[in-house]
């Protein structure tokens, strides 16, 4: 199966650039810009991956990416990324990043943008990945200052496919970004947001008639409310569903329990991804694996997961027919 898997090529829908971010690399770039880290090598650092809920994780995910300081860091950690996810017989990705992290340190968004943007042009060329950039706002801060990093975002507008939403969910819904959304949708970008992975279903709801987003992130809690279930099959939304994520972000208790394969079963557009590897402890091959090990999942099943990264993607019809 596990060879199955890997000769099946894939679109990455779900991924967090800061979440990819290796122990290994994360050493060698906090040496190059003389900057501590309360660890003494990569194992410690995986050994402190014990995470209960999603905030556990995001302090530590923001503490780790508070040593990119550099274009060249962004540079390195995009290009990390892409070989990664080549291995994974990756083709196509769609891939968020936080400026806010940044900006909020004082990095220059055009530090973060120039960074990403140039290993994303040069891995098309060297590892034959096409792809696209999300801009995600943080929900824990004010829309204020989503809309001041849209602002910022102005000169590279064409450099973005979509506007995204992440981090603490519970407490941040989705009506909270309903001005700064339209107004990226005003600028021609597609809206993404993160919903229904630890909020309720009525985030999932508020998102779509609220923000009128495009694509759902995670989308787990959908599954509470079967109105809710035909209204996502009805739209034919896209959910990027990230098992390993999940399961250690105790969403569910064991994969065995995990929805995909219920969601499929339901006639919902979902697709396999691996939002923060470096993390949650496996790219998007090993998702694939995890759920293949863990549910009575055929070869069709998979077959349909891979195809529908590719649908659910922002490519256009000449560009998706290229490449399935
Ligand atoms: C995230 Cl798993 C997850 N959920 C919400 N926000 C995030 N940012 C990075 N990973
Ligand atoms: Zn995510």
């Amino acid at each position: 199966m596990d060879q199955f898997i890997a000769k099946l090529p894939k679109a990455e829908l779900h991924l967090h650039l800061e979440g990819s971010f290796e122990p290994e690399l994360m050493f060698a770039i906090a040496r190059r810009n003389k900057v501590e880290i309360p660890y003494r090598s990569a194992e410690e650092v995986r050994a402190a991956y014990r995470f209960a809920n999603l905030q556990d994780f995001l302090d530590i995910y923001y503490a780790g990416a508070s040593v990119l300081l550099a274009e060249e860091d962004f540079f390195d950690l995009t290009r990390a990324y892409l070989k990664r996810a080549a291995a994974d017989n990756v083709r196509h990705v769609e891939v968020f990043f936080d400026p806010q992290t940044h900006t909020d340190r004082g990095v220059p968004f055009k530090t973060v943008a120039d960074g990403i943007w140039r290993a994303l042009c040069e891995g098309e060329k060297e590892f034959g990945i096409t792809a696209k950039l999300i801009l995600s706002f943080l929900r824990h801060l004010p829309e204020e200052s989503a809309f001041a990093t849209l602002k910022q975002a102005e000169p590279y507008l064409d450099r973005f496919a979509a506007v995204g939403l992440d981090s603490s969910e519970v407490g941040h819904p989705p009506a909270k970004f309903a001005r700064v959304f339209a107004a990226a949708r005003e600028a021609g970008l597609k809206l993404v947001a993160h919903a229904g992975e630890e909020g309720p279903p009525e985030y999932v709801w508020e998102a779509l008639d609220v923000l009128k987003i495009d694509r759902i992130d995670h989308g787990n809690r959908s599954l509470e409310d079967p109105r809710l279930v035909e209204r996502i099959v009805k739209d034919g939304l896209t959910l990027t569903v990230c098992p390993l994520s999940n399961l250690k972000l105790c969403v569910v208790k064991d994969l065995k329990q995990h929805p995909i394969k219920r969601m499929l079963d339901l006639g919902l557009r979902a697709t396999v991804n691996s939002d923060d590897p470096a993390f949650f402890g496996g790219y998007v091959g090993a998702n694939f694996e995890a759920i293949a090990a863990a549910l009575p999942l055929t070869r069709e099943d998979l077959r349909t997961l891979a195809a529908n990264s590719f649908a659910g993607s922002f490519l256009s019809d000449a560009e998706k027919s290229a490449h399935i």
